[in-house]
């Protein structure tokens, strides 16, 4: 076995290296996995670029990456559930499973949760990795490592779907047509959303949520929400039952409250400024519920449930293919917005 482990390192703020670290050995629980494919997420990008987000700032060197699948390649004491040579997908957040939020089965709101690549910890960008056994999650032979990363992104739009309760027959407005308001634009339609109109201000953006079944695509010109809101829903045929809103823009959460029907519901996934206005009012007294959202829980045997069935197909996301020696290359890539969905392959050539 490679004695080995290249690794993508950020030190601070704009300074991203490759470097070999230790292999790490598996704990108690824990398996060791030789990294397979590993997704570039926004908020890597954004670590690298602006050092921090929000208070979370990275203050020692730290691996990035949290979107991955690997291959088992060592058990750790006391496993039994894994084997060596599973293909699996890693849940990137592992919670301290004793808190009344883990008690609960809402452990992304566990106050102890340790996410790969959230400072400081280290993410799982490198050769080789180890993770609690319990939260990989063994691939069936037909779903590719590539997809198994994918659950990662997937799983948040299962959660987000599930705070909004899309079901049969909804109406559903998103909010950005970036990598995650087009996976949760998969999973409405899955769910049974009748109609999904989303917006973005990018053409391009649009033309491929048409492509991976928008009912509707919405270009947002105006810079009035209000107008924008009734633009919306003269599409629609009807305000929005649901709104998922994924840009964080400030006027666009303005229009998911607007666009949405009276007793419908707000589910605030994109992240922005840490304090805005709101037109508050408008929501509270039409009922229009505005609902926190934090990646997942639960969600990734659902999420492999919808790609192992062949329900969505996420193949057509991965738009740039990158080797880990030419990680530097892929996050520059990814920094110019270039694509949907960026995935390094971390397998040794
Ligand atoms: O894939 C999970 C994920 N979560 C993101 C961003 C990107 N990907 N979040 C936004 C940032 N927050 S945070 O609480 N934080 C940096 C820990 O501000 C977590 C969720
Ligand atoms: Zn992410």
């Amino acid at each position: 076995m490679a004695d080995k482990n290249l690794a993508v390192i950020m030190y601070k703020k704009g300074d991203l290296r490759l470097e070999e670290v230790p292999v790490p050995e598996p704990k108690q629980g824990e398996v060791q996995l030789q990294m397979s494919s590993v997704g570039i997420c926004g908020s890597d990008v954004h670590f690298w670029t602006n050092g921090h987000i929000g208070d979370f700032v990275v203050k020692a060197p730290m691996i990035l990456g949290h979107e991955a699948s690997g291959v088992v390649s060592k058990l750790g004491p006391g496993v039994t559930s894994l084997k060596v040579g599973d293909r699996v997908a890693i849940e990137p957040g592992v919670p301290c499973r004793i808190c009344h939020y883990c008690k609960d089965g809402r452990y992304n709101l566990c106050p102890h949760v340790v996410f790969c690549a959230t400072p400081p910890v280290n993410g799982n960008l490198s050769r080789f990795y180890t993770h609690a056994a319990d939260f990989c999650f063994k691939l069936p032979d037909h779903v590719s490592t590539e997809e198994g990363a994918f659950l990662e992104p997937l799983s948040v739009a299962v959660h987000a779907c599930n705070r909004a309760n899309i079901k049969l027959g909804d109406k559903v407005l998103i909010c950005g047509a970036g990598p995650i308001g087009l996976v949760n634009l998969l999973t409405a339609k899955s769910r049974g959303a009748a109609k999904v109109i989303i917006t973005d201000i990018d053409e391009k953006r649009l033309e491929f949520a048409s492509k991976l079944g928008a009912d509707y695509t919405f270009k947002v010109t105006s810079r009035d929400p209000a107008v924008t809101a009734q633009q919306i829903e003269e599409t629609l045929g009807q305000p929005a039952d649901k709104a998922i809103e994924c840009s964080g823009a400030t006027p666009s959460i303005w229009t998911a409250i607007y666009a949405t029907a009276s007793g419908g519901c707000v589910v605030l996934v994109g992240l922005g400024a840490s304090t805005i206005e709101l037109p508050i009012l408008n929501a509270a007294l039409r009922e229009v519920d505005i609902r926190g959202n934090l990646r997942y829980a639960n969600c990734y045997p659902t999420a492999l449930s919808m790609i192992a069935s062949g329900q969505i197909d996420v193949k057509p996301f991965i738009t740039h293919r990158f080797s880990l020696e030419q990680s530097l290359e892929a996050f520059e890539t990814a920094k110019r917005g270039e694509g949907i969905k960026i995935m390094i392959n971390c397998e040794t050539k």
